[in-house]
């Protein structure tokens, strides 16, 4: 009878680590502790044994239930955990998978030449100011000293709203802002949309980007404003590059100046595209700030005086990557704007 329940021991141990899922586990359970189970069965026939051997076998076949019971225990845990570690393969995610789904872009070139004159001009020290491209016909063309008759107030040139109310025709509105709410010394740039009523050609766009700025302070010079041009100059393009300054008309600086800049193509050597000049010309104008402005902008033209400047940030981008036409900077075409 011992050597029985050792026999059932030892098979249904090794049965049990064979067991491959729980089915086959339970299969094990029934077989041998089950109701009509092999060691159930021996158990049953205990009243058949003698009084001797029925404490003996009893105490074994008890021992030999408890290692069962124990061992399938043990299976049904590990199988549990084997469950568990397939499933979290299954139903893991591998999150770097999406690689190519998402198709990044970058700044538009307009953009790029904005934000890197914004940069370069902070760290000069100037605030960059924001202002709203509908404009009153005041701080557009009014406190500019502007003429009453000049074209550029015309409506074949300017789109208007009502009669006092314009799409700003250039940045120059901002700094009127800036100088009626704000104290001298004032160093300010501005960047943004400007509008004008021209017809789409190589060069003109009913919208475009200007970048101005504006300096207000005592004892302010000419020799601080082709400084500070110099330097944006030859860090927008190159330390290479030179400029000229050519006198020039505007209402609201006098003097005023046009500046050149050394041709892109041959560096000032003279070739085809600058005409054989060695000359980038009309890239920015400024000049010194006219009193009557300041004076209608509420600031003391006695003890002040500034200087300003403005250039198209369209042009300026054209030039600097050779861009033959501006009608590419506003058709939205990826497979020309991924090459900037
Ligand atoms: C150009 C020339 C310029 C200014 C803009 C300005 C603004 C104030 C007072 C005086 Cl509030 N001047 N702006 C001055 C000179 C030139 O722009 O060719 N822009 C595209």
């Amino acid at each position: 009878m011992k050597d029985r329940l050792n026999n059932i021991e030892q098979e249904t141990l090794v049965k049990i680590d064979q067991a491959e899922d729980f089915q086959a586990l339970e299969k094990i359970r029934v077989e041998v502790l089950g109701k009509k189970g092999a060691l159930t069965e021996i158990l049953k026939g205990m009243g058949k044994l003698s009084k001797e051997e029925r404490p003996i076998i009893g105490q074994v076949a008890n021992e030999v239930r408890e290692k069962i019971t124990e061992k399938l225990n043990e299976k049904n845990e590990n199988l549990k955990w084997e469950r568990l570690r397939k499933q979290i393969i299954e139903e893991s995610l591998d999150v770097t998978a999406s690689k190519n789904l998402v198709n990044i872009g970058h700044r538009h070139p307009l953009n790029q030449t904005m934000e890197q004159l914004e940069n370069l001009f902070r760290h000069m020290g100037f605030s960059v100011i924001d202002g709203p491209e509908i404009e009153s016909v005041e701080n557009n063309f009014d406190k500019l000293n502007s003429p009453k008759n000049h074209p550029s107030r015309d409506l074949s040139d300017t789109f208007y709203i009502d009669k006092e109310t314009l799409l700003r025709t250039h940045t120059s509105p901002v700094q009127v802002r800036t100088m009626l709410s704000q104290k001298p010394p004032i160093r300010m740039v501005s960047a943004g949309r400007t509008f004008r009523f021209d017809d789409v050609d190589d060069t003109h766009s009913p919208m475009f980007y200007q970048i101005e700025g504006l300096v207000v302070d005592e004892n302010v010079s000419m020799a601080n404003l082709i400084d500070t041009i110099n330097v944006f100059i030859k860090n927008l393009f190159g330390e290479e590059f030179e400029t000229r300054f050519r006198p020039h008309y505007f209402p609201f600086t006098e003097p005023s100046m046009e500046v050149d800049v050394s041709c892109f193509d041959c560096k000032g050597e003279g070739c085809s595209t600058c005409n054989h000049t060695g000359w980038s010309m009309e890239l920015l104008g400024c000049g010194m700030v006219h009193p009557n402005v300041l004076e209608m902008c509420g600031i003391d033209s006695e003890k002040y005086t500034g200087f300003a400047f403005g250039m198209g940030v369209d042009r300026i981008t054209m030039v600097k990557y050779g861009i033959p036409n501006i009608r590419l900077l506003y058709d939205n075409d990826k497979r020309f704007l991924k090459q900037f």
